[in-house]
């Protein structure tokens, strides 16, 4: 049996990670934060068949105490400050734990575990307004926020490492991802959850920033076996992991809102809060190598993606209106 730490696991993508590693048969740990902003119902259903350790990515010393109990075949790290215009509020916090957290987690493998194999979730962020499209492994890094900023030292270090001191530590390069377990501030889940409740009359409108911005959006259940794959190579390489197509924020909308039974020209407001000074305007990736070496191509189009996250906020809507659920 094969064991997995997984930082993050309280996330969208530890959460998905979790469930197809124990799927698999692995032994699998995860980091949780005593103060955790988040609540851990993305892996309620892991109950009794992970196990979950207290601490927090920018802490060294323990980082270290946990991975000499556990020792890891592999480990992911997947934890960060992940939502972008917080990284302009919050730029230092965010900077240590998305940017610095890779060294720490890195040094404490590389002390307690160093036969370990490392995932880094890196981003497309990090290619900013890129100079080239579709962007590839090959493609150069002009990073527009702190946040991608902190991605690109987490990124490198990732890479000093399996140079310096030969760990098999590997980014993967990941395109937007999305899921039904999605945060609600990030776009594609405002929307859909938006779209269930103005059809459920829990809503009027929905404020949008930038309809214009195009990303390259896949399902998250999708780019976690990704992960995986990379973890089982024969060597220790980064890849870019997208669907190849993007669609615009207000394809999005407009899908997300048919699905509802919605016109979204009724209900969508323009909201100046939600731009962004620095945007990143268009992200689409070009995914050739993983489809070649890891055998890796996405299972979900976008609009079986978006329509399964309107559907599953209606339902959620709909326990609500009942009073099963609070908003
Ligand atoms: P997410 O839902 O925001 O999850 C972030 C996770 O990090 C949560 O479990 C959170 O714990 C944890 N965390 C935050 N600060 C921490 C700290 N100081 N110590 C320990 N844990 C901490 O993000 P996601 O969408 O699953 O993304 C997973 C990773 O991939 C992130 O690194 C993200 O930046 C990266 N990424 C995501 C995408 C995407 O489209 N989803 C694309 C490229 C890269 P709490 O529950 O306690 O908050
Ligand atoms: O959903 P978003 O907030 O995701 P963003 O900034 O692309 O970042 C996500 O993907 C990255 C990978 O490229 C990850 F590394 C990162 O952790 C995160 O998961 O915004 C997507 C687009 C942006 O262009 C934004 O300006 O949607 C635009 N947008 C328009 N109106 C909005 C809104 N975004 C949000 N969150 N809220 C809006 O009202």
């Amino acid at each position: 049996m094969k064991t997995a730490f997984i930082t993050g696991i309280t996330g969208q993508d530890g959460s998905y990670l979790a469930d197809f590693l124990v799927e698999k048969g692995y032994r699998v740990g995860g980091l949780v934060r005593p103060s955790s902003s988040g609540s851990s119902q993305r892996i309620a259903h892991l109950f009794g068949r992970i196990e979950l350790f207290s601490g927090d990515l920018t802490d060294l010393g323990g980082l270290i105490r946990i991975l000499e109990s556990l020792q890891p075949d592999e480990v992911y790290n997947l934890a960060a400050q992940s939502f972008v215009p917080l990284s302009w509020e919050q730029t230092l916090l965010s900077s240590q734990v998305t940017g610095l957290g890779v060294a720490a987690i890195l040094e404490a493998m590389r002390l307690a575990c160093p036969g370990a194999r490392f995932y880094q979730a890196s981003s497309s962020e990090m290619f900013g307004n890129a100079p080239e499209s579709p962007q590839s492994e090959r493609t150069p890094f002009t990073p527009r926020s702190p946040y991608a900023a902190a991605k690109l030292f987490g990124h490198w270090i990732t890479v000093n490492y399996r140079e310096n001191f030969g760990l098999f530590s590997v980014s993967g390069i990941c395109f937007n991802h999305e899921s039904p377990r999605r945060g609600l501030e990030f776009v594609s889940r405002k929307v859909t959850r938006a779209a269930a409740r103005i059809q459920l009359g829990l809503e009027a409108k929905l404020p949008l920033g930038n309809l214009e911005a195009r990303r390259d959006w896949g399902f998250a259940g999708d780019y976690v076996q990704a992960m995986w794959r990379m973890l089982q190579q024969p060597a220790p390489e980064d890849f870019v992991i997208a669907t190849g197509v993007s669609h615009s924020v207000s394809d999005l909308v407009s899908i997300a809102f048919e699905r509802a039974g919605l016109d979204w020209r009724k209900h969508v407001v323009i909201d100046p809060a939600f731009q962004r000074p620095a945007e990143v305007h268009h992200l689409v990736g070009d995914a050739s190598k993983a489809r070649e070496k890891l055998g890796w191509k996405p299972a979900m189009d976008f609009q079986q993606l978006i329509h399964g996250m309107v559907d599953h906020d209606l339902e959620l809507a709909r326990e609500e209106l009942q009073g099963a659920r609070k908003p």
